[in-house]
């Protein structure tokens, strides 16, 4: 740590002066020492830059590069398809950092960037890319739309970090790149209370810079349907109408859920569509008489509790009924997944359960997806293809895994965004616990009993919205501890470090959406304290 700091505030003096002796000087030092300062950097330097979730490989080098008011693009890209695609990726994540970004048909001699499609040595992960930080220039490297797009939202932090201590300096090095895992996602419960597309997007924005790229959206609950099923227009028209507390309800139009899957897309995040059943559905059975085993609609729900509906699994028309929604859905949602919940289904007899997990499984294979669902899924006998998402039960995970089923890790006392930082936060739940930064970073992908970490696919943080009624408790409840489990699907395990996290995420805080949790840990007036005074 120590090393860490001193460091920096060398680099801070360093990019300060303009005096070319010190300069001399310092490559000098580097001379004499070999690559001994630079190993020092790399390996105590996790905040040489500032980015988050922390690069797998940082390697320092001499210079720095001079971040000017204006910057030049430099695509060296032949082929057509991919050089489209990229076109303005970089005005569209850098415009914040310069007044004016140019496409010059002849590259400068200095102050660019190149983008090229290239292989990352060392990896054939889809994700992965390489940046070359120099002192004339910038290149960044990889083999696909998807790593150049990782790769400038990580170009973006970096010059945020150095904006925020008043520096427009970015010290030389290389940044090799690529996640640990493939599932970085959150959830987000817009049955309790509905969330529109527009906020969806506004969140989907602050996902995207953090290389989240996964968006579970938990479609139905007792409280409400938020999905149009063309079929069964009941289930919007009445199971839409309110959420938590009577306040009015709302729910996506097909066409509104395609349009928000495609801008998801366009920032590499795919959108995984969940129908809880059979329990958690008093919004369809209020739609539905013939989904309910006394053919009696229910009424509306707009309490809190959990366990107490279930679909009638033992009636055929059930599944017809399953099958066409299922159907519907698969047609517009171009995720191989589809979720089906199958969580606290206290209502449903256990073989009846077992029965129809079963079937609904079967049912999701039959449109072309692969069923992801609760742990208590793993009491049934799925598909072994099946992904099973551990959220509290250990055996079930457990029995999951031995079983061969990919998992992914929600462990709700370390992953529910939902749940309060600590007993003073004004919203939230606190059944599993309360989650400040700390345990989030630090607990997340813990094994948990005897829980094989290798058979998980990845992470998600849920935020279930029973007491989330806006768009300012979801910012509060998610970020930053959103950026923490980012860090956990994408660094590997050895690079993941606390105390330096707190000083990247400090230097990129204006990266995250105003209204954030200012979790006491983090050095938030770090920036301000190591300010340089001229540059
Ligand atoms: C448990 S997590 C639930 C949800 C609640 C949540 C509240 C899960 C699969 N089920 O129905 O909203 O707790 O934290």
């Amino acid at each position: 740590m120590r090393h860490e700091y001193i460091l920096h505030k060398f680099f801070i003096i360093f990019n300060r002066t303009n005096l070319s002796c010190y300069r001399l000087l310092f490559i000098l030092l580097l001379l004499i020492s070999g690559n001994g300062i630079a190993l020092r950097a790399q390996q105590n330097g996790r905040v040489y830059y500032s980015v988050i979730p922390q690069p797998r490989i940082v390697k320092p080098a001499p210079g720095d590069f001079n971040i000017k008011t204006q910057i030049n693009i430099c695509p060296d890209i032949r082929d057509s398809i991919f050089l489209d695609s990229i076109r303005y990726m970089p005005a569209f994540i850098l415009s914040d950092y310069f007044e004016n970004i140019r496409y010059p048909d002849t590259c400068p001699s200095d102050n660019y960037i190149v983008i090229r499609k290239a292989p990352v040595e060392d990896t054939d992960n889809s994700s992965a890319y390489h940046i070359k930080i120099r002192r004339k220039k910038i290149l960044l490297e990889a083999p696909n739309e998807k790593g150049i797009f990782y790769g400038l939202q990580t170009l973006g932090q970096i010059i945020a970090g150095r904006r925020a201590i008043n520096s427009y300096y970015i010290p030389a090095g290389d940044i090799i790149d690529w996640p640990e895992y493939e599932y970085r996602g959150m959830m987000l419960d817009v049955a309790r209370h509905f969330f529109d597309e527009n906020q969806i997007r506004y969140l989907i924005d602050y996902l995207a810079r953090f290389k989240i790229n996964k968006l579970h959206l938990h479609l139905t609950d007792d409280q409400g349907w938020r999905i149009e099923i063309k079929s069964y227009p009941e289930l919007t028209r009445r199971g839409a109408l309110i959420e938590v507390d009577s306040t009015p309800g709302g729910y996506f139009t097909q066409k509104q859920y395609s349009d928000l899957v495609a801008y998801a897309r366009n920032r590499y995040i795919e959108i995984i569509p969940e129908i809880d059943m059979p329990g958690h559905t008093n919004a369809a059975l209020a739609s539905y008489a013939f989904l309910n085993c006394d053919n009696k609609r229910r009424e509306l729900y707009s309490g809190t509790g959990v366990g107490f509906s279930s679909l009638c699994t033992s009636k055929d028309t059930v599944y017809g009924f399953v099958n066409r929604v299922i159907g519907e859905l698969a047609a517009i949602s171009p995720s191989p997944y589809i979720h089906i919940g199958g969580d606290e289904s206290n209502a449903t007899p256990h073989n009846e359960y077992i029965r129809f997990i079963d079937s609904v499984e079967k049912i999701v294979r039959s449109h072309g997806k692969t069923m992801i669902g609760w742990d208590e899924i793993a009491r049934a006998h799925p598909d072994s293809g099946t992904v099973v998402q551990f959220w509290i039960h250990k055996n079930e995970a457990v029995k999951a895994s031995q079983s061969g089923h990919p998992l992914i890790y929600s462990y709700a006392p370390y992953m529910y965004l939902d749940m309060k930082y600590n007993k003073r936060t004004p919203i939230g739940l606190h059944w599993a616990g309360y989650i400040n930064l700390k345990k989030a970073y630090t607990k997340t992908l813990e094994p948990v009993d005897s829980l094989d970490i290798n058979k998980f696919i990845g992470i998600e943080a849920p935020l279930w919205t029973e007491t989330i009624r806006n768009m300012r408790d979801l910012i509060y409840m998610t970020f930053p501890r959103i950026c923490a489990y980012a860090e956990a699907g994408w660094t590997p395990r050895k690079e993941r470090n606390w105390r330096p996290f707190r000083i990247r995420l400090s230097l990129i805080q204006k990266l995250l959406p105003p209204g954030f949790y200012k979790d006491k840990s983090v050095p938030w007036r770090y920036p301000e304290k190591h300010k340089l005074l001229s540059d």
